[in-house]
């Protein structure tokens, strides 16, 4: 069960959490839903396509991303946002801005999707204050400019296990409700850590928290598939997450919510 402040989610089966990208920038739909109306638009056709949750992301994280001011930050964000939590359907908000994700639970965020791994204290009080969830990913250092060249692991899934292991208890400690853990595909890997992590994603599903995936149209679907516009991975990007949720995965982070939810249909009716 994902607890979302007023509702929850149950996990039984696996979850598509539907990609919003409010960014003039993001690797794949970067300046699509720039304009609120578009974005409000696209948050009603992923709902329709089957998304169980929302991500709204207002800053890229691709590898070389320049940061982006507080307030360029809140600008886009915070307006959709809004419209967003009056379409009934949980709210993922993705930022490291401890400003921006009190702004947004303020507003009735229903999770914090902090790809810095809540590494900043402020962020663990600001989820335990408002009793809100969040999901800890791991990247090798907390800045997507600098994380490629840190892309040196002895044995990855050791390290990002240990890595999440720690953060995860580290939040509870702190009082937040519940952590769901994300190995983080593509920040500071390169495609053998990410199918190395793929392989051995039991050992973070072992660890006990709900485990969310995000492969969704990223540079390793690229690289095994051949495939050079990030908009036309989905196939390969099915297989990847398909392996990943019978490694235990519970949540998949998505471009492409229909093609995942007809995937999942057949999935979930052979698996029982
Ligand atoms: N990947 C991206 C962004 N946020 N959050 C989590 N928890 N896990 C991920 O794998 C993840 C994430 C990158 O994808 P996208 O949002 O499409 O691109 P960009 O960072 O360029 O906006």
């Amino acid at each position: 069960m994902l607890w979302l402040r007023d509702r929850t989610l149950d996990l039984s089966r696996p979850r598509l959490m539907g990609v919003l990208n409010l960014t003039p920038d993001s690797f794949s739909d970067g300046g699509l839903y720039l304009e609120p109306e578009k974005a409000l638009e696209r948050a009603k056709a992923l709902v329709a396509e089957g998304a169980d949750i929302l991500d709204l992301g207002a800053e890229s994280t691709r590898p070389g991303a320049e940061p982006v001011p507080l307030e360029e930050e809140k600008r886009r964000l915070l307006p959709v946002l809004e419209a967003v939590l009056t379409l009934g359907v949980p709210v993922s908000v993705d930022t490291r801005k401890p400003e921006v994700a009190e702004e947004a639970l303020r507003l009735g965020a229903h999770l914090i999707n902090d790809v810095t791994g809540l590494r900043d204290e402020r962020m663990l009080a600001l989820c335990a204050r408002f009793g809100v969830a969040a999901v800890v990913m791991h990247m090798p250092v907390p800045d997507p400019r600098t994380m490629m060249a840190h892309a040196h692991y002895k044995d990855v899934v050791a390290e990002v296990r240990d890595f999440l292991k720690a953060q995860a208890e580290r939040a509870l400690k702190a009082g937040v409700p519940q952590v769901v853990l994300d190995p983080g595909f593509g920040f500071g890997k390169l495609l053998e850590h990410n199918l190395a992590l793929l392989r051995g994603l039991e050992a973070l599903v072992d660890l006990g928290h709900p485990v969310l995936v995000g492969l969704s149209r990223k540079r390793t679907i690229g690289e095994l598939t051949g495939v050079e516009n990030p908009r036309e991975r989905v196939a390969g990007t099915l297989a990847a997450h398909l392996y990943a949720v019978w490694k235990g995965a519970r949540l998949l982070r998505v471009h492409d919510v229909r093609a995942h939810r007809e995937a999942l249909a057949v999935w979930n009716a052979l698996w029982g």
